[in-house]
């Protein structure tokens, strides 16, 4: 398959000023007819081009241009289904009508059928499974589209933009026409039909315009959708005070369905939702399913302006709507509660998904180079460290500048189709800082890494900040970042002797002097984690005083973490030189896999915990992130070749003996913090429900289930429902298997509880590669639902180290058969899941081998998609 290459952009031939599509509906033969008014693009050089027209999966019956009908041998034949059409006159209207099948469409891409319900999903390259048409992000035009469907069916009837009239026709059928008066590239385009039931809203704009708002679900969840409406209401109020920014249609409209291959999507007045994001009940929903509503509601809505309002020019700017539109999201959630925790849970998903991206075979700058799916770009990089960059921007120019800055991005923008360099322009130009140097950032893979060396003689402290970014694929010699460091100086009695600063390092290695002091301080650096890099240098010591003593919470969970980290990365070490007493058995929860061998609980991992369980009631929220070791996967990327059974052993242990050594104080939280009134799920509610579930794992890995078959029994939400059911899942406790059943018995008709039943299984270190298995045999599982996939694959291979690095390879073998398996029904989820296979350097020379025979496998079959044919060649390069 062919590489596309950024380099290789050329404005399209032809630009599309009117689309009016007519679709009549039907399971097996859609019909969908489309008049284009063409008009040849100025700004294209060529003047004789050919119109280029895209096309997959699409039967053409017909092709008329400027009212006379082509002939076969006007149509020339692009790769991968496309139409050529030569001596298109410079103003032209073309008109094709083609047959689809909605129901033989298992991709998720293009008009599908989920649960018997009409939808689409276009982005990146779906339009082009609905009709022929130049299905770039470059082409903007405007739409009417015209529905029909049978009646009883399809009762409701939706696309983008404003409804502009709806009647019957003869045999039970009716028609609705909407009519979208913004310019929108194709892969904004939607469709949502079907028997749906509307909860409505409404929203008044700040000048005064009322906006009907309304969510689409299946009937029975009506009730389900409260959370996501007053979201979305928070999130239009939040842009109109934030950035100024109004919505701009009479409706919004949004429509939830079961299969979906992604989150949600920002089609324009018609965004499509994975049910996952929209539907929560307290019976149903976790609190970090209320979290995640919040945050996908707003994400989607903030694309109006930022995405589609203002769109790429093509596909390697996408950070330019993703990291920009996260960034938002992430500061939309963080002014509605907790800014401090809401950052650190940013931050540990960085760390979770885009640092090993960054340092595997996979590695690409936010702004990539080339690609050969684009559906495999939709990465942490884009989206994350997309949105760390913008956020470093906004810490270097400053707030107000910032927001001038986008203030001239759409005044200049507005209705183009742009690049990342466009939009660093327009802040340089509203801030007057010089950003070159800067957009480094858009162009280099790799985490940078920082080094601290310090120096202190007569009151005079010499902070030496160094950097570094290691080699990527195709990036093998890096630039100096700017990079901010947010940081103070903390005094030996605890408190700030030096006024707050922002330092920004920029050269790859720089001393920053500070007079005047007392006594030797101890820096606390990157604070609100103020760049994403990784930072070495502090003792032991250093970090256990940051730990206790930083006024700033992102330094004291950090510190904490770092200390967690260097102490579990020093008994990996000293368990693996530890002589073996017995065999080294492989035992699914990894206790027994080092028997004979000893570990100890280090005192001063000890004396953090108990320090942070001594003050856990002041901030309930902070004290359950700092009280979480660094996962698995966090310390297995600190290791040049991981030993994930050390890792697990470790892990398991410090977990058992701190949950015994705290047990008095881990009860007591659990006590203290029992719900008291009605369900709430504000921040602090949800802060508390966190602690006391904290406490109760911990009780767990002490070997006390007692509590947890309570909760478990007694529960009224699904927070603590599911808290409780995870640790008797990961015990060997008698009622494990019973609280399996009830659980899945009083769910089964429930898809997203279901999949958390799958989920829970699939992560607990009591399932290995068999089990796994074995559940993907389960009746309730099912191939064709990304939600069900993730929740049983996806979370096997990312969430449960120590089963899927088994010895004996069948977590690897597992994997690639569900790969090749899902290759065959939707190449974009299994793409995506390749990715654990790719990271075989970081393991041992045997599971590499076995990881790279997996990759070697995949690639082999005949007819693999260029999606999965892209992950698999490159992760085995
Ligand atoms: N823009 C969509 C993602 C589309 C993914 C296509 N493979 C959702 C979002 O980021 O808001
Ligand atoms: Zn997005």
């Amino acid at each position: 398959p062919p590489t596309i290459r950024r380099e290789d952009y050329r404005p399209p031939a032809f630009l599309v000023e009117q689309v009016d599509l007519h679709i009549a509906l039907h399971p097996t033969a859609t019909r969908v007819r489309a008049r284009l008014a063409l008009r040849r693009n100025p700004d294209a050089a060529g003047a004789a081009a050919a119109l280029e027209l895209d096309g997959e999966a699409l039967r053409l019956l017909s092709a008329v241009l400027d009212g006379a009908p082509l002939p076969e041998d006007r149509l020339g034949h692009l790769p991968g289904g496309g139409l050529r059409i030569e001596g298109v006159p410079d103003a032209a209207v073309l008109e094709t009508e083609v047959e689809i099948s909605p129901e033989a469409n298992s991709e998720l891409s293009g008009l599908y059928l989920s649960g018997g319900n009409y939808v689409t999903q276009c982005e990146a390259e779906g339009f082009r499974r609905i009709t022929y048409f130049p299905d770039r992000p470059d082409v903007m035009a405007r739409y009417t589209t015209t529905l029909e469907a049978d009646r009883a069916a399809c009762p409701v009837l939706l696309s983008n933009g404003n409804p502009d009239g709806a009647g019957e026709l003869p045999d039970g059928r009716h028609w609705a026409r909407w009519v979208d008066p913004h310019p929108k590239p194709s892969y904004l385009f939607a469709v949502v039909a079907g028997d749906l039931v509307a909860v409505r809203d409404s929203f008044t704009t700040r000048s005064g315009r009322e906006v009907a708002l309304a969510i689409y679900v299946r009937r029975g969840d009506e009730d389900a959708c409260g959370h996501a409406m007053d979201s979305l209401k928070r999130s239009m109020r939040w842009d109109e005070e934030t950035y100024g920014l109004e919505y701009d249609l009479d409706v919004f409209n949004i429509a939830a369905v079961s299969d979906f291959n992604m989150g949600a999507m920002e089609n324009k007045g018609l965004n499509v939702f994975n049910t996952k994001y929209i539907l929560a009940r307290p019976e149903t929903a976790t609190d970090m399913d209320y979290e995640g509503i919040e945050t996908v509601v707003a994400h989607e809505y903030f694309h109006n302006w930022t995405g589609n309002r203002v769109t790429c020019r093509d596909w390697f700017q996408l950070s330019l709507k993703e990291g920009l539109t996260v960034f938002r999201d992430q500061h939309f959630s963080a002014d509605q509660g907790s800014a401090a925790v809401k950052r650190l849970a940013d931050v540990r998903r960085l760390r979770a998904a885009q640092f090993p991206e960054d340092a595997g075979p996979m590695a690409h700058p936010v702004r990539p180079d080339s690609y050969v799916e684009i559906n495999n770009f939709y990465t942490a990089t884009v989206y994350q460290k997309g949105a760390e960059v913008v956020r470093m921007m906004r810490a270097l120019i400053g707030a107000e500048n910032f927001r001038r800055g986008m203030d001239l991005y759409i005044a200049r923008h507005d209705n183009q189709a742009v690049t990342i360099e466009d939009f660093v322009r327009a802040m340089q130009d509203a801030s007057g800082t010089d950003l070159s140097r800067f957009s480094r950032w858009y162009a280099q893979a790799g985490t940078p890494e920082l080094r601290v060396r310090e120096a202190f003689a007569d009151g005079r402290y010499t902070l030496t900040l160094a950097q570094s970014t290691p080699p990527t694929p195709g990036q093998p010699e890096k630039l100096p970042v700017p990079v901010p460091v947010a940081m103070g100086l903390i005094g030996p009695e605890g408190a700030e002797v030096a006024e707050p600063r922002l330092l920004l390092l920029e050269e790859a290695e720089q001393d920053f002097v500070f007079e005047g002091l007392a006594a030797k301080p101890v820096p606390s650096l990157l604070r609100g984690f103020s760049a994403p890099v990784k930072l070495s240098g502090l003792t032991l010591e250093q970090l256990g005083f940051l730990a206790a003593h930083d006024t700033d919470a992102f330094v004291r969970w950090e510190s904490s973490q770092q200390y967690a980290t260097a102490t579990m990365l020093a008994m990996v070490e000293a368990l693996r030189s530890q002589e073996p007493k017995a065999e080294r058995a492989v035992h699914a929860s990894g206790d027994a896999a080092f028997s004979g061998r000893t570990l100890e609980l280090p005192e001063g991992l000890a004396a953090i915990t108990g320090a942070l369980l001594g003050r856990a009631l002041e901030d309930p929220a902070f004290a359950a992130e700092a009280l979480a070791l660094p996962s698995e996967e966090f310390i297995a990327d600190q290791m040049t070749i991981a030993d994930p059974e050390a890792i697990h052993a470790v892990r398991q242990f410090l977990r058992g003996a701190l949950g015994r050594r705290f047990a008095a104080r881990f009860a007591a939280l659990h006590e203290t913090l029992a719900d008291a009134g009605p369900y709430r799920t504000d921040g602090a509610a949800i802060g508390r429900r966190a602690l006391r579930n904290a406490a109760l794992a911990y009780l767990g890995a002490a070997g006390e289930t007692g509590r947890a078959e309570a909760q478990f029994a007694g529960a009224t939400n699904m927070t603590d429902s599911l808290a409780a059911l995870r640790v008797l899942v990961d015990s060997d406790s008698p009622a494990r298997e019973q609280a399996l059943a009830a659980f899945h018995a009083r769910w089964k008709e429930e898809p997203l509880v279901l999949d958390k039943w799958f989920t829970l299984q699939a992560m607990s270190p009591r399932t290995d590669a068999a089990a796994a298995e074995a559940l993907s045999r389960h009746p309730d599982f099912d191939l064709r639902n990304p939600n069900r996939v993730r929740s049983l694959v996806g979370a096997f291979a990312a969430g449960n180290p120590a089963a899927f690095h088994a010895a004996s390879g069948e977590g690897y073998r597992f994997l690639a058969d569900m790969v090749i398996a899902l290759d065959a029904v939707n190449t974009q989820v299994a793409a995506r899941m390749v990715s654990p296979l790719g990271h075989w350097k970081r393991q041992d020379a045997a599971r590499g081998a076995r990881m790279r025979a997996e990759l070697e496998r995949i690639a082999a079959r005949p007819g693999l998609s260029k999606g999965t044919y892209e992950k698999v060649s490159k992760s085995l390069a």
